[in-house]
């Protein structure tokens, strides 16, 4: 388990979000309630959720002026301690915002950045983690400070955040170079190591948090990683030899998954861990064959993989946890590139060992 934050009092949350454009209202409740685990796995509690329909955001403050207002009044009826954006907020949105609501007031790529500092074990994962939350609170340095320097912590402000919003933006500079320096030496051990594996046969293991990237990790290299219900629990990656029956000259690795709005700061600090991912001679993509929205995830896993430039890494798709289908679900036919298996209920795993077999090279 992990801990969940030091604040021991779980902060009341108020959860906003705009339905922009042309979306539909599931989608957004959709979005809404990916955001809501994510408090859930910060720490915090949901007390109330917000949405609003309009074309395009505010450009000063998101939302409408009246809803503003409506906030606001929750916030002081309810003792909320922060309000979460669904979306990313421009410098200057959050300025006005906080300014208007007089709380805390955070976005998703703030609380996904959050979540990873609560859950970085390694030394590889805080460097990584401190600089991404770093290159994204420098501009919005500015107007935050005074919240997050009354609140002294809590959702929002862990890691670099607590200590380090109070200091000016010139230290700032100088501790992401810092930073970026540790990494780079972190990052000549990692290729040190890596070419100890130059023989093997190498897969990474991809896709949306919680699909059972880890589960599977466990079975097929008879390991214990963390596997747990919660989004973001695999953070730095883990290579292993594949032990269950396979030649021996296979290693596979587990490492972070991919959210919907993952803040492209993370996706830069953490490009050594990703390199597993572009350096692989097979991608197993982790789907959750019970989850509705789970055409839209690969797609979200699809553009990251394009991001770090893995696009050209063979792949195979794996519908994990079929155990929980219904028997009206269609269950994915085993063609082709499409295997279905249950990592937790060892289903499926002699044919995923045929396919992979056919592409050792
Ligand atoms: N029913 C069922 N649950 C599964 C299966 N595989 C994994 N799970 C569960 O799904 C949850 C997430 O599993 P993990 O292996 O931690 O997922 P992950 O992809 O590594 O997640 P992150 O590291 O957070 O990105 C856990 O509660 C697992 O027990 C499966 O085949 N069937
Ligand atoms: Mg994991």
């Amino acid at each position: 388990m992990h801990e969940t934050g030091y604040n021991k009092k779980a902060e009341r949350a108020i959860l906003v979000g705009c339905a922009l454009g042309k979306t539909r209202k599931q989608e957004i409740e959709y979005s809404i309630n990916e955001l809501a685990r994510l408090i859930d796995t910060a720490g915090g509690i949901e007390v109330q959720r917000f949405i609003q329909k309009r074309n395009r955001p505010d450009g000063a403050t998101y939302i409408g002026k009246g809803m503003i207002e409506e906030i606001k009044e929750c916030v002081e009826d309810k003792e909320i301690d922060l309000v979460v954006f669904d979306d990313q907020l421009s410098p200057n949105q959050m300025r006005n915002i906080s300014q208007a609501l007089d709380v805390k007031v955070i976005d998703r790529p703030m609380l996904i950045l959050d979540i990873f500092a609560l859950h970085a074990r390694s030394h590889e994962s805080r460097l990584q983690v401190d600089l991404a939350q770093m290159e994204y609170l420098l501009p919005r340095l500015t107007g935050l400070w005074q919240h997050f320097s009354r609140q002294r912590g809590g959702i929002g402000a862990k890691g670099p955040g607590e200590t380090q919003l109070e200091v000016d933006r010139r230290q700032v500079g100088k501790k992401i170079a810092i930073l970026k320096k540790k990494l780079k030496k972190v990052d000549k051990q990692r290729q040190t190591q890596r070419k100890g594996r130059e023989n093997f046969f190498k897969i990474a293991l991809v896709g949306y948090t919680n699909a059972g990237k880890s589960t599977l990790f466990n079975r097929l290299t008879r390991s214990d990683v963390l596997q747990e219900d919660k989004l973001f629990s695999t953070l730095d990656s883990t290579t292993r030899v594949i032990s269950v029956n396979y030649p021996q000259n296979i290693v596979i690795t587990d490492t972070v998954g991919f959210i919907e709005k993952l803040p492209h700061q993370l996706v830069a600090s953490f490009k050594s861990t990703l390199e597993e991912v572009n350096l692989a001679d097979l991608i197993l993509l982790i789907v959750d064959a019970s989850d509705p929205y789970k055409d839209r995830k690969i797609e979200v896993v699809r553009t990251v993989l394009d991001e770090i430039k893995a696009s050209k890494v063979p792949r195979l798709i794996i519908y994990n946890k079929v155990d929980l289908l219904g028997e009206d679900d269609a269950v994915p036919a085993p063609d082709n590139g499409h295997i279905p298996i249950s990592a937790l209920k060892n289903i499926g795993l002699a044919r995923l060992k045929t396919e992979i077999l056919a592409r050792f090279g």
